[in-house]
């Protein structure tokens, strides 16, 4: 391997994992999860992803997550190479749980210099043999390159990371630089016309490997009969469109189950973009910034909107931001 590949040593120091993502584009953080949460996570994800193959509801993949997919039942003895487990937040209260790891603010105040973040999505992936590798690519690909990285992928392993397991690989530094070079086509989708060097990164369960959305990046190929578990919980500055589209996507009942703290971290907040309507008389709302309840309006007709509690006594935006605990903008 060339001295250019080199990885960060892993690290269970946030000072040391901020450098290195500075420095290299990654940092791998070993025992960010440990014990009963670790083993809470991967049964969850586990259990998840052989019902979703038994219902015929499971994303599947020959390839990798960049490659053709379905949804459906597995052929009998004919595991796919790959399975997506998409949209966690809806599918166990470990996930939320885990979204409210203290060491995430951490690294998305220092990856976004403290600009607004949320979440953009959090997806299981299972590797098995067989997967191909993906497309090198960098996670923010289809946007001109930006000052500061949009989004923060956070590879939580599941299970150990190891190179023939299909481990993610990656270019250290290539954050510093421009974008892998890609081309289309029909067959093959997006693929890289150079061949480009990448690094496998080995760890152990529990270790998240954490790489900013510059650096280029791809899974690998799997020879092994031992399966890759991972959960990836992409976080994104707010102004950027959200991978999942959460407000959509969670469910009513798991919204309803969500505190405040909880729903402003799955991006349920007004900002300069993204600001949420309520969408029915007890729809979702903002967490910062609560909206009455307004369908289309007709006279003579029967839908009526439904204003906020107390609305009707507060004389001006000032006191309605003040009611609200805000400050006015
Ligand atoms: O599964 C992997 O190793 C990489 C997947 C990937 O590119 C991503 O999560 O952005
Ligand atoms: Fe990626």
């Amino acid at each position: 391997m060339s001295s250019a590949l080199q990885l960060p040593t892993p690290t269970r120091s946030l000072e040391q994992g901020l450098r290195d993502l500075d420095e290299y584009g990654l940092c791998v953080h070993e025992a960010f999860v440990e014990g009963e949460q670790l083993k809470a996570l991967r049964e969850r994800l586990i259990e998840q992803a052989e019902l979703e193959c038994e219902y015929g509801v499971a994303l599947l993949s020959g390839q990798s997550r960049g490659g053709k997919t379905w949804y459906g039942h597995p052929e009998p003895g004919a595991m796919p190479g790959w399975q997506g487990i998409a949209g966690l937040y809806n599918k166990g209260r470990a996930f939320i749980d885990y979204l409210k790891h203290p060491l995430f603010a951490a690294y998305n105040q220092h990856v976004f210099r403290k600009a607004s973040w949320h979440l953009s999505a959090m997806t299981g992936l299972v590797v098995r043999r067989g997967a191909e590798p993906m497309v090198v690519h960098v996670d923010q690909q289809f946007m001109p390159r930006t000052e500061v990285p949009t989004y923060l992928n956070c590879m939580l392993c599941l299970s150990e990371f190891e190179e023939v397991m299909g481990a993610t690989r990656v270019v250290p530094r290539s954050h510093l630089g421009g974008y892998p070079p890609q081309a289309f086509s029909a067959e093959r989708g997006a693929y890289n016309p150079q061949p480009i060097e990448t690094v496998a990164v080995e760890a152990p369960a529990g270790s998240v490997i954490f790489f900013e959305s510059r650096t280029w990046h791809q899974s690998g190929i799997s020879t092994s009969d031992k399966t890759r578990y991972s959960l990836t919980t992409l976080w994104q500055q707010s102004w950027v469109k959200p991978m999942d589209n959460i407000a959509l996507n969670l469910q009513r009942d798991v919204y309803a189950s969500l505190s405040e703290d909880e729903l402003a971290l799955l991006g349920f907040k007004a900002e300069p973009s993204g600001r949420i309507e309520c969408n029915g008389p007890d729809g979702v709302q903002n967490t910062n910034r609560k909206t009455p309840y307004v369908p289309e309006l007709r006279r003579g007709g029967t839908a009526r909107p439904v204003a906020l509690d107390g609305m009707g006594d507060r004389k001006s935006a000032d006191d309605e931001a003040k009611a609200m605990g805000l400050k006015a903008r």
